[in-house]
């Protein structure tokens, strides 16, 4: 079989990760512990950030157009793996809606931008798959309901599906915070934007 992707193929990752993702399948066979939601992400047009970038809007899927996390997620190659930056928006409001718009998407510029310090992941080529992890360090704070926590997580991609295992900890106890209590969430895709990643 020929090779299909190596550590630092940031094209191949971007590729992969560009689609509207739904973990509906999922959800109609365990509702109590999963809710349907729907992950889309999209290319950044090329230059917004060097090595490549990808806009990505979170929602549930009976509320598509309010979407409750917006990310740009920024991708460089390191030596033997690819690093990935989280960043924020600093007016959600201004760019809520871009995943499905691409006149919107077109506008977004990178001052827009706020770095989420703490929360670099280190991407890994499996040789079949990329799967991501967040820093160690307990550096990456999510505050929910007055409660400080760091972030867990691993995802795995490959070009059909996504598995994300996000969760919040407790930095004393390590004590499970939030985030899912029977495993990852684990998503296909409904639409393709591999034609628009240009890196
Ligand atoms: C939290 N997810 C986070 C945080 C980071 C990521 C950096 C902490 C801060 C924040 O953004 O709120 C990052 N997780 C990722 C990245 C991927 C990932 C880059 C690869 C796509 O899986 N997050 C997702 C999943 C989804 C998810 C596809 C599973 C349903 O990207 C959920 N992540 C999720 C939730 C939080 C979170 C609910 C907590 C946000 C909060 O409560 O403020």
């Amino acid at each position: 079989m020929p090779q299909m992707s190596h550590p630092t193929d940031i094209s191949t990752l971007l590729k992969w990760m560009a689609a509207d993702f739904s973990n509906q399948a999922q959800a109609i066979e365990n509702p109590p512990f999963f809710a349907h939601i729907r992950v889309c992400m999209r290319p950044l047009p090329s230059g917004f950030l060097t090595g490549g970038s990808l806009y990505l809007e979170q929602a549930y899927d009976f509320m598509l157009n309010q979407p409750y996390r917006i990310r740009v997620l920024h991708f460089l190659p390191q030596a033997d793996h690819i690093l990935l930056e989280n960043y924020t928006f600093k007016d959600q409001d201004a760019v809520i809606g871009a995943a499905r718009d691409s006149e919107k998407l077109a506008n977004i510029s990178a001052d827009q931008l706020e770095k989420m310090p703490g929360c670099d992941m280190t991407v890994r080529w499996t040789g079949q798959s990329f799967i991501g992890k967040v820093v160690p360090g307990k550096a990456c704070i999510v505050v929910r309901n007055d409660k400080t926590s760091y972030l867990d997580n691993e995802f795995e991609i490959t070009d059909h599906k996504l598995v994300s295992y996000d969760r919040g900890r407790d930095p004393e106890t390590d004590e499970l915070l939030w985030g899912s209590i029977a495993g990852p969430f684990e998503f296909e895709k409904r639409q393709r934007f591999d034609h628009e990643v240009v890196t």
